[in-house]
């Protein structure tokens, strides 16, 4: 790539009044690799300038759709207007799967208690009541999650209140959630406030044992397009016990129980790294980074598990695993890559993906020029290094942050602080730790912190990628320049794209987007129109 990153830096700042050209300077970084291994600094989690289009979501969204959403048993009643529940109907791709005919699952469902403005006015507790009521002699429900979208915030309706009254009233467990759309940044805010939720009303409710060895949570994994179906798979053929997933395809038991497992694995940091934070606390489990997307990042994955448990019997099962599934990708891979070798791609999406698809582009050769997260915070950047030195903001002070202490009968350190200590020695392990996505990125590629829509526009004149990442707000508007657009968020149509199996999905789509002929025929706008029908006759 030619083109000097500073200078694309300038072109895309430059239209900006000064306050705003100052801080999107800081948000947008020249990647460079310190002979320390560090990066530069990235200003991140914070608020979006007024008139800019931003790719961010809210608080709530973040909080129902994102954490609790995807878990099927737990009955979700949002307390507001009719159209925070209706546009964030079924719009998540996140699958799951109930054990039978008879078992319970709601995600079909849209519950909401249709705010009107009498309930505006005179306050919405009372209907909010009908609603829990009525929800609960309809499905019974073990668990019912409120959530408040922004008027129950601005008008003071007490939603703990009436989910402690209704809670002692049916006799299930009835929680709320405080996670109205402005109550933080992003949709990250919402991640946190889920993630107490989860910990405070949730886990360490159910306490059924289990007599497997290897027994694991999968934090962070919500079953878009099915890629909780491909894990699940494969750590069962190599004989782990996941316990519970946080959040995709799971139950309200399953999450209850939790506390029960060895290990907690991250996929997504951002969205959960609070709970595992917290159960280490509080029960004595250890967590890890994990990366399922990618073939070489999920055997890589896998071994992590293997030497965490130590054991033989089954870092040999696993090695079996890799190699059968390995096998199947190579075939598909080197072909795929034959094609793609030296495309380029460019990445936004969320506060996660943009960093772990950016392997799955490498293993076919496209190289990821440009990158960025919607709402990351600066570890996910940087790395989680960085997190003593933060400075929390009143933003972020805004979240509760509950103090854990270790539970009296039911901690249990999993491994010994020796134990601990040589884990994290071993570089590979990324034991409590993340390193970040830049330091993984190539030095004078450009890292975009929410990235806007006149960045976008720009950025795809400038540098011309083969591929563009992102969600359904940015998709035709992409295209329309003659770029194809996958999204990484609902996956479009396809996936699974975790674990081999996904890999393989992944290549065979992105081959065909970035091959298709279809993309030269269209004209950019800011191309001459092409020429009429008598124009073409008349040559
Ligand atoms: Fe985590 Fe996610 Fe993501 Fe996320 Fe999301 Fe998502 Fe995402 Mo869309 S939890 S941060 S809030 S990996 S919904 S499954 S794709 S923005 S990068």
């Amino acid at each position: 790539m030619s083109i000097d990153p500073r200078v694309v830096k300038e072109e895309l700042i430059q239209i900006y009044p000064k306050k705003l050209r100052q801080k999107r300077a800081e948000q947008i970084v020249i990647n460079e690799i310190r002979e320390d291994g560090s990066v530069p600094e990235i200003k991140a989690n914070v608020r979006s300038s007024p008139g800019i289009i931003t790719q961010r979501g809210c608080t709530y969204a973040g909080c129902k759709g994102v954490v609790i959403g995807p878990s099927r048993d737990i009955l979700s009643l949002v307390h507001g207007p009719i159209g925070c529940s209706f546009y964030a109907w079924l719009t998540r791709r996140n699958q799951t799967r109930p054990e039978g005919p008879d078992a319970q699952n709601f995600i079909n469902y849209c519950l909401s208690t249709d705010m009107q403005e009498e309930n505006i006015v005179f306050g919405g507790e009372k209907k909010l009541k009908v609603a829990v009521r009525e929800a609960y002699h309809l499905f019974h429900p073990k668990a019912i999650a409120i959530f408040s979208t922004c008027p129950v915030g601005l008008i003071g309706d007490d939603v703990h209140a009436v989910a402690r009254e209704m809670k002692e009233e049916l006799g299930i467990n009835i929680f709320g959630f405080s996670c109205e759309g402005y109550r933080g940044v992003s949709q990250s805010a919402g991640h946190h406030i889920a993630n107490n939720g989860l910990f405070k009303h949730i886990i360490g409710n159910v306490e059924t044992t289990h007599d497997e060895k290897f027994k694991i949570n999968l934090l962070g994994e919500y079953n878009i397009g099915g890629d909780g179906f491909v894990l699940e798979d494969i750590l069962k053929r190599c004989g782990i016990k996941q316990i519970s997933t946080f959040s995709g395809n799971s139950t309200y038991d399953s999450m209850a129980n939790s506390h029960t497992a060895d290990l907690n694995l991250i996929m997504c940091h951002r969205s959960i790294n609070y709970v595992a934070e917290m159960m280490e606390k509080r029960f004595g489990i250890p967590w890890m980074k994990v990366n399922f997307i990618g073939a070489t990042a999920s055997a890589k994955s896998l071994r992590r598990i293997g030497e965490y448990f130590e054991d033989d019997g089954l870092k040999a099962r696993i090695e079996e695993v890799i190699a059968e599934e390995m096998a199947k990708v190579e075939a598909v891979r080197t072909v795929v890559k034959s094609r793609c070798q030296g495309k380029t791609a460019m990445l936004f999406v969320g506060g996660s993906r943009a960093h772990h698809y950016q392997q799955l582009f490498t293993e076919i050769g496209i190289k990821t020029i440009v990158a960025g997260y919607e709402f990351g915070h600066r570890d996910d950047y940087e790395g989680r290094k960085i997190l003593p030195g933060l400075k929390v903001d009143a933003d972020s002070k805004n979240i509760e942050e509950i103090t854990v202490v270790p539970d009296p009968e039911r901690f249990r350190a999993r491994k010994s602080p020796e134990e601990l200590a040589r884990f994290q020695a071993m570089t590979e392990m990324e034991f409590r730790d993340y390193i970040g996505m830049m330091p993984e990125m190539d030095e004078d590629t450009l890292v975009v912190d929410d990235l806007s829509h006149h960045e976008t526009e720009r950025l795809l004149e400038l540098y011309r990628p083969d591929i563009f990442c992102a969600g359904i707000k940015e998709k035709y508007g992409v295209q329309k320049m003659g770029i194809p657009c996958k999204q990484l968020h609902s996956y479009d149509y396809g996936g699974p794209y975790a674990g081999f199996r996904g890999a393989i999905n992944f290549f065979n789509d992105i081959d065909r987007m970035v091959n298709m002929k279809i993309w030269s025929y269209v004209t950019p706008p800011w191309q001459p129109p092409a020429k009429k029908l008598e124009e073409v006759a008349a040559d």
